[in-house]
């Protein structure tokens, strides 16, 4: 089916169903909770006499600023349901048990395929954000649709968040052309922005701490390890230190950035970042993966954080010698 035939196939099954579920991955993020939440929102506006749910297990509170899912509902409800993914690429990474138990399952994602869940696979490599995927399903069918300023908040929050507020790689045309459609409508930007960016001045310690302490590698690793130790000692949590991980970009002659924090005794997790090098490889061989310049994965011990930056300078010594002159 091209483009086109699968997007048609998704009304079709919405159309079909009277309850509807959107399911999504585990740790959501700002595009997971900002497409969900802003499909749902579109479902219930175009279908006002269908159940349309949103349901995940309660996460941080960090992106609340978008909306509340919906509590679980009990499993038998799925019998009936039409189920829709958003944004997960793999079966195991699906925050919800009971999806397995629906008639029909849709994966809607923008993740390098890893695994077709869904008795409809839709993916779509060529858009940045799974909210930008639910934009353009909405703009192809705006005469069966509806939009209000709450879904295209939450999809463009969605969007922002993914780009790295339309700075990384897959921002193209199409992504600015959806962000506008998006944009048409009567939300504050200026809101948005102060809650992705305001921070505790707890970050900002550990933010200079970093600055100071990184380490490097010979041909252009820069990395820091966060240890359960220094989470207690700037009272800042792994996840808030975790998002710190860019303060590491723009190093030149440095084109892989990783993190590792440690998770409970020993058990490091690991985020990689690059520009250029695609490290989503080196990822998948230590239980993780991801997007080309972005993927996480975990260790144990200091033995294979050892290793993984060892891997990492290699990466970047072999390409630094085919393309001699990089930054
Ligand atoms: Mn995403």
């Amino acid at each position: 089916m091209n483009n086109l035939e699968l997007k048609r196939a998704i009304l079709q099954k919405i159309e079909e169903f009277q309850t509807i579920i959107i399911a999504r991955h585990v740790k959501p993020d700002g595009d997971c909770i900002g497409s969900s939440l802003g499909l749902r929102e579109i479902l219930r506006l175009s279908f006002p006499e269908k159940r349309i749910l949103s349901v995940g297990r309660p996460a941080s509170s960090f992106f609340d600023f978008i909306g509340s899912e919906d509590p679980d509902v009990g499993e038998e409800i799925y019998r009936e349901a039409l189920v829709i993914v958003l944004d997960t690429a793999n079966r195991d990474r699906i925050d919800n048990e009971n999806y397995i138990r629906a008639p029909f399952v849709i994966k809607i994602d923008h993740h390098i395929p890893v695994e077709d869940y869904g008795h409809i696979n839709y993916v779509r490599e060529d858009l940045p954000a799974t909210a930008l995927i639910i934009a353009d399903f909405y703009e192809t069918f705006k005469n069966k649709l509806k939009m209000n300023s709450f879904a295209a908040r939450a999809l463009f929050i969605g969007t922002v968040t993914d780009t790295g507020r339309f700075k990384y790689s897959g921002v193209n045309a199409e992504t600015l052309k959806l962000a506008a459609m998006l944009l048409s409508y009567d939300f504050d930007i200026t809101k948005i922005y102060s809650y992705l960016y305001i921070r505790d001045i707890s970050e900002f310690k550990m933010h200079g701490y970093i600055l100071n302490k990184f380490k490097t590698t010979p041909r252009g690793v820069a990395y820091f390890v966060i240890t359960q130790r220094l989470l207690k000692k700037f009272n800042i949590s792994a996840e808030a230190a975790s998002s710190l991980i860019n303060v590491l970009d723009s190093i030149r002659g440095h084109l892989i950035w990783i993190f590792f924090v440690e998770n409970k005794k020993g058990v490091y997790r690991v985020r990689l970042r690059s520009r250029l090098i695609p490290i989503n490889e080196l990822a998948a061989r230590y239980e993780g993966g991801g997007h080309a310049q972005a993927s996480g994965a975990t260790v144990r011990g200091k033995g294979q954080i050892k290793k993984l930056v060892i891997e990492a300078d290699l990466l970047v010594g072999e390409y630094k010698d085919r393309n001699p002159g990089a930054f």
